[in-house]
């Protein structure tokens, strides 16, 4: 009998360097939402990959940073917990922003943490589609020369490069163990969460400045009716009376057009038609609020 291979990896890297995009290419579907701003991922997005002989289980991370109020405190918690779970880490640099590594490698949860891990590190150098190959050359022999990392693979996530190379390494590095998730689970999280994601994610793509962070997203209902679309009642968050001026927009413009732009993206992941209805509350500094957080499920334990 062939052994099975089975073990978690986790993604680590800052806001924007492509986790949520290479967990997407890796699992070929869309799991994590994915924009052009930092701080997209909030908590941890688990994707489990399953073929013949092993299953590996990703765990996406929000982008590793300094934080400045508690909700980023309990996102950095999230990235903590991953580290401790996981068999392997991949340190993602983004070859524009960081391409040596020395931002992220001066955050302390790297420093003292992830780096000092005797866990098998993988750095993986995303992006190499926006420079030449002799930059890519450059980079790869500076972090070989660290001697800290099993191996150094540059990729780039939405060209789906070396990609495969990046799988087999990962199956090199975990342990031997029998799966623990059934072939045709993809995540551990339920359609809530992804619907709620989902329109999160297109509030991040609609709206400018300050006022997408400050939006929480809850599914408030979410019901399969009889011969009848299925139902669901999502609140908008926010910390402002203005903010919710923006969201609704004049004479309700805005909110209508999210309201589309979210239902098509969320017919499209489950695969069947909705009803969606959006509310919006002002909840004051729901960001920095141990209570809230706790309700909107910023819990420690996972
Ligand atoms: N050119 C290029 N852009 C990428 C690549 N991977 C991700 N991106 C872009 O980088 C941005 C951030 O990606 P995302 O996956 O959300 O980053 P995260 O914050 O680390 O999860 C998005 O606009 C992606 O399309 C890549 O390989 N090449
Ligand atoms: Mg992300």
């Amino acid at each position: 009998m062939t052994k099975n291979i089975t073990g978690f990896v986790v993604i680590l890297g800052l806001p924007n360097s492509g986790k949520s995009t290479l967990l997407n290419v890796l699992l070929g579907q869309k799991l994590s939402i994915i924009t052009s701003k930092p701080q997209t991922t909030r908590k941890r997005i688990l994707g489990i990959l399953s073929e013949e002989n092993h299953q590996i289980i990703f765990l996406d991370t929000p982008g590793i940073l300094t934080p400045s109020y508690l909700l980023q405190e309990k996102m950095m918690d999230y990235v903590k917990t991953s580290l401790d779970d996981a068999d392997v880490i991949i340190l993602m640099v983004d070859v524009q922003e960081d391409p040596f590594g020395e931002i992220l490698s001066n955050q302390v949860f790297v420093k003292e943490s992830a780096l000092k891990s005797k866990k098998p590190k993988l750095l993986v150098i995303n992006k190499v589609d926006l420079i030449t190959q002799d930059k890519v050359n450059e980079i790869i022999s500076h972090f070989e020369s660290k001697n800290i990392f099993q191996e150094v693979i540059p990729i780039s996530a939405t060209l789906n490069f070396n990609i495969l190379r990046l799988k087999e390494e990962i199956i090199r590095l975990l342990p031997e163990g029998s799966k623990l998730f059934p072939d045709d689970q993809l995540t551990d999280a339920d359609e809530r969460f992804f619907v709620s994601e989902i329109i999160r994610e297109k509030i991040l793509e609609l709206y400018r400045d300050e006022v997408p962070y400050s939006c929480e997203v809850l599914i408030i209902d979410f019901r399969e009716r009889v011969e009848k679309k299925d139902f669901i009642s999502a609140e908008i968050i926010v910390e402002r009376d203005s903010q919710k001026a923006i969201i609704i927009g004049k004479a309700g413009t805005a909110i209508k057009k999210l309201g589309q732009v979210a239902r098509n993206s969320i017919e499209e992941f489950l695969q069947r038609e909705v009803f969606l209805e959006l509310h919006v509350k002002v909840r004051k500094k729901w960001r920095s609020d141990e209570n809230l957080l706790k309700n909107f499920g910023y819990t420690k334990k996972d």
